[in-house]
């Protein structure tokens, strides 16, 4: 390893020992889960490099920006508005973990019936084991489920950096007006901590970053509503885990170059799987890198998947900001009506969430929907039963975790669903 990025880290603070051993089973697995698949596009080498040099480049990069001012926020849920981060020059990174490393440490302060998601991110701070975490000079927490809400305050302890955004749970009035007080209380606090005002002019700026990173994302989508899929479903989902941490200029061009060559793909009928293959979209709980499980396990049993109805997926680019706003009141009253228009699970009702799939699904020509719930998530579990009677449609649920004891059972589970494809 890079001496430099040895120094690097003992100076965040990271546990060598402990950042090893997570490197090393990262490498692992994404050999094997990743490196190993055909066919892939050209383009994807790109996100392989970021993945690579996801612990190393992109701190020296962070850490550099920090050298000029500029400040590192992290956030844990899509209802954060990433424009605004951009708005007082910060950089935005998304701190979700989805591996099991220091679930010993996490389980000693957190009840063990908290989803793996939660586990994760308390375990990764408590073993020092993220760069990304100990680089931020913010992490914004939100009032979404209780699981989280209850986290952060752990989190501020160990940190003394959290900082909680209130997100109410129905979008009445009330909840629409108390979430636009949030926005404004957000924006003071995101310009106490970086010394720059937030203007018409960088939130122009913002959105307009934003706004074309969606949209990459958007066609990344739409074109994998072919037949033959041009893209295999982990290197899509790959691509949308990568949203959260790259720079997102840099990112937006990656993802059109990869757009680019998958248009050629369709044109000349090419695909990663043959044409026929069981077309699946997920929908559910989000996918924090490096959870790839489920896409994994269904990829190896012979479908697809065609599309992610979650917050590492649609949810996430679901939509744009209007851009034709003229005062910072009117952007920010923008930002909170486009994400008060996410569909979380955690929103009393939220009937429009089955309406997304069922758009999805008929949009990616999915056959097939599994439901996909981190165990001990009571929203999307509870959420499941509505949406299943609702869809008529194929339908399987997996109630999971990260770890790999129930590989063999969920892989027979699948297999038999495909088969009804
Ligand atoms: S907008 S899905 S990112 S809250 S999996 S921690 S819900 S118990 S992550 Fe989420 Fe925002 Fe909603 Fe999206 Fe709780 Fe469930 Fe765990 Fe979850």
């Amino acid at each position: 390893m890079d001496q430099d990025y040895i120094s690097m880290w003992q100076n965040l603070g990271i546990d060598l020992e402990n950042h090893d051993c997570l490197l090393k089973a990262l490498a692992d697995f994404y050999q094997q889960i990743y490196l190993s698949q055909e066919n892939r596009p050209e383009g994807m080498k790109y996100f392989d490099f970021v993945i690579s040099e996801a612990h190393g480049l992109r701190i020296k990069e962070l850490l550099e920006a920090k050298k000029q001012g500029k400040k590192v926020i992290g956030t844990f849920c899509v209802y954060v508005p990433e424009e605004m981060i951009l708005a007082v020059k910060g950089i935005c990174v998304g701190l979700c973990a989805g591996a099991q490393i220091g679930f010993d440490e996490a389980e000693k302060v957190l009840p063990k019936n908290t989803c793996d998601l939660i586990k994760a991110f308390i375990g990764f701070k408590l073993t020092q084991v993220c760069p990304y975490t100990e680089s931020c000079d913010l992490l914004v927490g939100e009032t979404t489920c209780d699981g989280k809400k209850k986290a952060y305050e752990i989190l501020d302890k160990l940190t003394r950096k959290v900082y909680v955004m209130e997100v109410p749970h129905r979008k009445t009035e009330a909840g629409k007006e108390l979430f636009l007080k949030e926005l404004f209380n957000f924006k003071e606090k995101l310009e106490e901590i970086s010394g720059q005002k937030m203007s018409l002019e960088t939130l122009r700026e913002g959105v307009k970053i934003v706004n074309e990173k969606r949209k990459a994302l958007m066609r990344l989508e739409s074109l994998r509503a072919h037949d033959p899929v041009p893209i295999s479903g982990l290197d899509a989902l790959l691509v949308e885990q990568i949203a959260f941490y790259d720079d997102p200029i840099r990112f937006t061009k990656k993802v059109n170059e990869l757009c680019d060559e998958l248009e050629e793909r369709v044109k000349m009928g090419v695909g990663v799987k043959p044409k026929g293959t069981p077309r699946v979209l997920i929908t559910g709980c989000p996918f924090a890198l490096p959870n790839w499980k489920l896409h994994h396990l269904i990829e190896a049993s012979g479908a697809v998947v065609v599309g992610e109805e979650s917050c590492v997926g649609r949810r996430y680019y679901h939509t744009l900001v209007p851009e034709n706003f003229n005062s910072v009141k009117e952007s920010i009253k923008a930002l909170a009506e486009r994400y008060l228009n996410t569909h979380c699970a955690c929103f009393t009702p939220n009937t429009e969430r089955i309406e997304d799939i069922k758009n999805m699904a008929k949009k990616l020509n999915a056959q097939g929907i599994i439901y996909y719930s981190i165990q001990f998530c009571t929203p999307y579990l509870f959420e499941a039963y509505q949406v299943e009677k609702a869809l008529n449609f194929p339908f399987l649920k997996i109630d999971t975790n990260y770890s790999t004891e129930d590989v063999g059972q969920i892989k027979t589970r699948v297999e038999a669903f495909i088969e009804t494809l």
